[in-house]
């Protein structure tokens, strides 16, 4: 760093807000409390705009959301404007939108990028946030607003060996921005979630010989992508309001309707059982023609009936073993060890086929487990595979690593590492006692992660922004949650978990990808309608389970 960028740097600045995170949450956020007169610095570890959509630049990596479901509703000109070219978005292209977001609302200026925030302390005294990052900046705010992401803080495999590896190492979610040549190239991708299995049918194109070594196989769906008709979206784009309401009100998480009339997704019963077998075949293959994660939604109770789900997932086993032709591979290709979805359920495009290529082969660790790494390749218990390159698609430290890994401390010098010790606590998943004017956008305790990120970080952040509007209309200098309000809800999010199929997943959403990390199921899984009726009933009745302080 030279001189002119040291001085560029804040050193006990004042703001009225600090944001963490220049994603779609940080934008959006910036870009309302400038609506509101506030002054407002923004940290970004990046060195541009767009999150985890700046990071995540593997191959194939595409939103598995709609695009046009997956953009911003906060203003008719820029969804009107914006041409989405396919029915989801690639990285490239959804990158290429938050950059324009950002030069479209002249965001940029108060934005710093290559600042990555190390910590964000109250102090009672003052009651002001300084905030902290490893480049030396040091900036004090009255209200601190992480918009941090989901899942934005990569996992290493703890592999033996991997740093002994000579070859080409990289991490999905860590990708050279000049892209990789895997021409002729032996390639190993480590990894079967979602990440993986976007990119494992564009490397295998490529490669000379891909092998792929997969502990859990998991549950994936064909997306059914296609270029956008123009005039198919001028009709959906006539209805856009309507279209929005059904995102934010309707059943389930956000995604939305597809068809150009809008009209909220219609399940094809309530349970499995009320349908014959042949009806639900029919269901199902019409869901599964449709594309994407809705397939989920054929019935509704596909993630709280263990039979509806049993059935859904026999199904989709079905599908693999008619796909993959090797009887063997098939087998090892179809999940059984979890209900269909409680792992996020992947969304691809020719997955399954691609192991039908020649130049593609499976290594199934459950029955042969990596020993380690070597210099050159993976030594499995059997055999030992040779690699020029090898891919880490290992996922993330998911919900509540972005915020762990900063030294957050509220009232009286306490560490939200601390108070999160067995598990994040939170109201409502936008704020934490004992942490006063902290917001967390698509906190844990919220839909976040299973929802539409971009219907709900619009909803928190309207959620907030009426907060803040109110304490400065009644001249409050605080506002934090109720210990018991906080309590109540953390019991609600259990509850509502418990009814539901998630918590025998084993997944990142229970944390269950990262030693040591504590079993809690972290989104709110009752949909964003049900938590969007919550958020405004607590508003109405005067912020009910927050207390302010003048
Ligand atoms: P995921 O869904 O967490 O997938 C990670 C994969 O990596 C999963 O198949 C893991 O197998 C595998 N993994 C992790 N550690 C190891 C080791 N040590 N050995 C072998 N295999 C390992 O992450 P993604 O990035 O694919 O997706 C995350 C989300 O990003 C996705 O849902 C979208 O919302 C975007 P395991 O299941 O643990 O046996």
């Amino acid at each position: 760093m030279d001189q002119n960028q040291r001085q560029e740097l804040d050193r006990e600045t004042d703001f009225d807000v600090i944001i963490v995170g220049a994603g779609f949450a940080g934008l959006y956020m910036l870009h309302r409390l400038r609506g509101l007169g506030l002054n407002a610095r923004v940290y970004e570890a990046g060195e541009n705009v767009g999150g985890t959509w700046y990071w995540n630049r593997y191959p194939g990596a595409r939103c598995d959301a709609e695009s046009l479901a997956y953009s911003f509703s906060f203003s008719p000109e820029l969804e009107q404007e914006w041409e989405w070219s396919e029915r989801y978005a690639t990285q490239p292209e959804i990158l290429r939108y938050a950059e324009h977001v950002a030069d479209r609302f002249d965001l940029r200026r108060d934005i710093r990028f290559e600042r990555t925030v190390t910590a964000a302390r109250f102090d009672e005294a003052t009651r002001l946030w300084t905030v902290e990052t490893e480049q030396g900046d040091r900036a004090r705010a009255r209200i601190c607003i992480m918009a941090t992401g989901c899942l934005s803080v990569p996992q290493r495999p703890d592999i033996p060996g991997l740093d002994d590896f000579q070859g080409n190492l990289y991490q999905a979610s860590l990708w050279p921005h000049e892209g990789v040549d895997f021409t002729g190239q032996r390639v190993g991708v480590i990894g079967t979630g979602s990440s993986a299995i976007q990119a494992i049918p564009v490397i295998a194109v490529q490669a000379g010989q891909l092998t792929v070594f997969q502990r859990t196989p998991n549950f994936s769906v064909p997306a059914v992508n296609s270029k956008l008709d123009p005039e198919w979206v001028a009709q959906f784009k006539a209805h856009y309001r309507e279209h929005r309401d059904n995102h934010r009100h309707g059943l389930g998480q956000g995604f939305g309707d597809l068809e150009i009339e809008p009209h909220p997704p219609a399940p094809a019963a309530e349970t499995g059982a009320e349908l014959t077998d042949a009806e639900l075949e029919q269901a199902l293959e019409e869901y599964w023609a449709k594309g994407g994660a809705r397939f989920m939604g054929a019935v509704t109770d596909s993630l709280s009936n263990e039979e509806t789900n049993r059935l859904f997932a026999d199904f989709v086993r079905k599908k693999i073993r008619a796909t993959v032709k090797d009887p063997e591979v098939a087998e090892a290709l179809c999940p059984s060890d979890h209900p269909i979805g409680t792992k996020r359920i992947c969304v691809d495009t020719g997955y399954y086929e691609t192991y039908n290529r020649d130049n593609v082969s499976l290594v199934n660790l459950r029955k042969t487990p990596i020993e380690r790494v070597t210099a050159n390749g993976i030594q499995t218990s059997d055999a030992h595979y040779e690699l020029d390159t090898l891919v880490l698609a290992t996922g993330f430290d998911a919900m509540t690593g972005a915020l762990l890994r900063m030294d957050i401390r509220g009232v009286g010098g306490m560490a939200l590492a601390e108070k999160w010790a067995a598990g994040p606590r939170s109201y409502l998943g936008i704020g934490i006692a004992g942490f006063p004017n902290l917001f967390t956008i698509t906190g844990p305790g919220s839909p976040s992660v299973l929802s539409n990120m971009l219907v709900s970080i619009e909803q928190h952040v309207d959620w907030m922004i009426d907060c803040i509007r109110y304490m400065e209309d009644e001249g409050l200098a605080l506002v934090e949650p109720e210990p018991d309000a906080e309590d109540a809800w953390v019991d609600h999010v259990n509850e509502v978990a418990n009814g539901t199929l998630f918590p025998k997943g084993g997944s990142w959403y229970l944390g269950a990808n990262v030693a040591g990390k504590p079993r809690v199921f972290m989104p709110y899984a009752a949909g964003v309608g049900a938590y969007r009726e919550v958020c405004d009933r607590v508003a109405e009745n005067g912020y009910e389970g927050f207390r302010f302080s003048a």
